[in-house]
């Protein structure tokens, strides 16, 4: 539950909102040549649409389940069948974002759902599961609202509702049977695991027994006995009655410290040298529990948390740079975002667009994206997956999977440099001046592509050579006037 099944690469990529026969393309196309290990599916099952007033169809009613069939904006069965297939075929894993703590918030009688089998969220009646007023925990939740009050008190956060969502009791034997079945229709589809919404809102206990009963996973594509990898959402900033070490014996924790202090330093709140034991050393979760990433699609529209200095594609210079320093730094399972633009709208420090979902056509379909020419996506995607910037860091991670960091170097303050074993070798200029030094890359002598300014294509490199001398010792420049404030080399960009 640990262990992420992947065959292919050791990062994911979240593709928010993508339909499933777009996600299938790219899994053949770019995903599995480009050695990603696997994809976060948006949640799967049948859900609320949302219309109230302005706000049409916005991203968050898919986190308002109504039953467990298979029929989102996405794809129905057979396109998320299909998917699971030929990505797996590619050896590129999916994992499914499973929203089991709640069904949804109120909506008057009649509202429309993404499948058949409708609702009455006043009633608490989702006639699909079956789910009746008796499987919430309305009972057992003991604020004036029936919300969430007060985020120091484990009790109410786990049995109140969140944001007015109907919570399930995961306490009863039937509720626990039904998301059994739910999470083994999608394993022995093939799918490698979950990602679990709101698992704050969770008692690690009753998570653990249904973890238990989870199937493994499908034998045509994973070996004998494996376990479904499971990453629970779980936001600890610290100062809460809950912390993310108490979910540790289900699976991993999605570690929100780590983008929030990224940020923080990249954009020069603190100094690039200190992170020079970045992770546990920073008071963070151990390694082998952790999920990491720079931003997800809640933080990067001010939903969730980390706040304003979370990094995400608008800064996009930092934001490649963040995404590079973890993809090499070993610590944790990576994840990458991979977002669609939307207009923001700042009002009072708020942006009043954070609804906004994908790009839809008239019938509010999704419209998925294209892939131009020069491999990045149209159509209001951003893709930052296929940033080269980022998806030649994913190749240098897998390149570097097994060594552990040392050789590290800096100025003393936003310049820093390290290496991976002798199989890579990372520097980062973040300074207000050029970085220019001879520096230990660990790596065999030769000349090497830097993967950061151009790709290796053939037997040359489109973007700056280093020459690494028989001490391993190469001159290294980043100058302040480069697209990017980062230079890598490895030993699979030998030329
Ligand atoms: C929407 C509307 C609400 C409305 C509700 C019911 O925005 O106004 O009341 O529907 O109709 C997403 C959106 C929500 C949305 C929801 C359902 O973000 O805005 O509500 O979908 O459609 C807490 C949780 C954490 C959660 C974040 C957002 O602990 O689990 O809030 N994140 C996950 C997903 C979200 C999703 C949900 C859960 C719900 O990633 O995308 O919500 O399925 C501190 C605390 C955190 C807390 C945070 C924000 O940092 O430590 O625990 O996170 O504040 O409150
Ligand atoms: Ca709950």
């Amino acid at each position: 539950q640990w262990d992420a099944q992947v065959s292919n690469g050791q990062a994911i990529v979240h593709l928010f909102e993508w339909p499933w026969s777009n996600i299938a393309s790219e899994c053949e196309s770019f995903l599995g040549p480009r050695g990603y290990g696997g994809v976060q599916v948006s949640p799967p099952n049948e859900y609320v649409k949302v219309y109230q007033g302005d706000v049409r169809r916005p991203w968050w009613e898919r986190y308002q389940p109504v039953s467990y069939q298979i029929s989102s904006r996405s794809g129905n069965d057979a396109d998320f069948r299909d998917m699971v297939a030929r990505c797996n075929n590619v050896g590129v894993r999916i994992y499914v974002d499973g929203v089991i703590n709640h069904m949804s918030g109120w909506w008057p009688a009649g509202t429309g759902s993404t499948g058949t089998s409708g609702f009455d969220a006043g009633s608490q009646s989702y006639p699909g599961v079956p789910f009746s007023a008796y499987d919430f925990n309305d009972g057992n939740c003991n604020t004036g609202s029936g919300n969430i009050e007060n985020y120091n008190d484990a009790s109410q956060v786990r049995n109140c509702k969140l944001v007015g969502l109907n919570d399930l009791n995961q306490g009863s034997e039937y509720v626990r049977e039904k998301i059994v079945d739910f999470l083994n229709y999608l394993v022995d589809m093939g799918v490698a695991g979950f990602r679990i919404d709101a698992s704050k809102h969770m008692w690690p206990g009753d998570m653990k027994i249904i973890f238990d009963r989870v199937n493994n996973l499908n034998t045509d594509y994973f070996s004998a006995g494996a376990r479904p990898f499971i990453f629970q959402e779980v936001i600890d900033l610290g100062g809460e009655a809950i912390s993310g070490q108490e979910y540790v014996g289900n699976g991993r924790v999605t570690e929100f410290r780590y983008g929030k202090y990224l940020g923080e330093a990249f954009r020069g709140y603190n100094q690039l040298t200190y992170l020079s034991n970045f992770g546990e050393g920073w008071g963070m979760l151990d390694r082998a529990y952790s999920l990491v990433f720079i931003d997800n699609h809640d933080n990067q529209r001010g939903h969730g948390a980390g706040g304003a200095n979370i990094l995400t594609f608008r800064v996009s210079k930092w934001y490649k740079m963040a995404n590079a320093f973890m993809l090499a730094w070993p610590y944790g399972f990576t994840r990458l975002m991979s977002s669609y633009y939307w207009d923001q709208n700042w009002v009072d420090g708020q942006d009043k667009n954070d609804w906004i979902g994908p790009p839809m056509d008239a019938s509010d379909n999704i419209i998925g994206p294209s892939i131009n020419a020069d491999q990045t996506c149209g159509n209001g995607w951003i893709c930052e997956h296929r940033w080269r910037q980022i998806y030649n860091m994913v190749q240098f991670r897998n390149v570097a999977h097994g060594t552990d960091m040392n050789d590290w170097w800096d100025n003393g303050n936003n310049q820093i440099a390290f290496c991976r074993g002798n199989r890579g070798f990372i520097a980062i200029n973040n300074e207000g001046y050029d970085l220019k030094q001879s520096l230990q890359t660990c790596l065999s002598e030769g000349s090497y592509c830097d993967v950061i300014s151009g790709n290796k294509e053939g037997g040359s490199c489109t973007g700056k050579t280093i020459n690494v001398g028989s001490d391993g010792v190469a001159y290294i420049e980043i100058t302040t006037m480069e697209d990017d404030g980062v230079l890598a080399i490895h030993a699979e960009s030998k030329i």
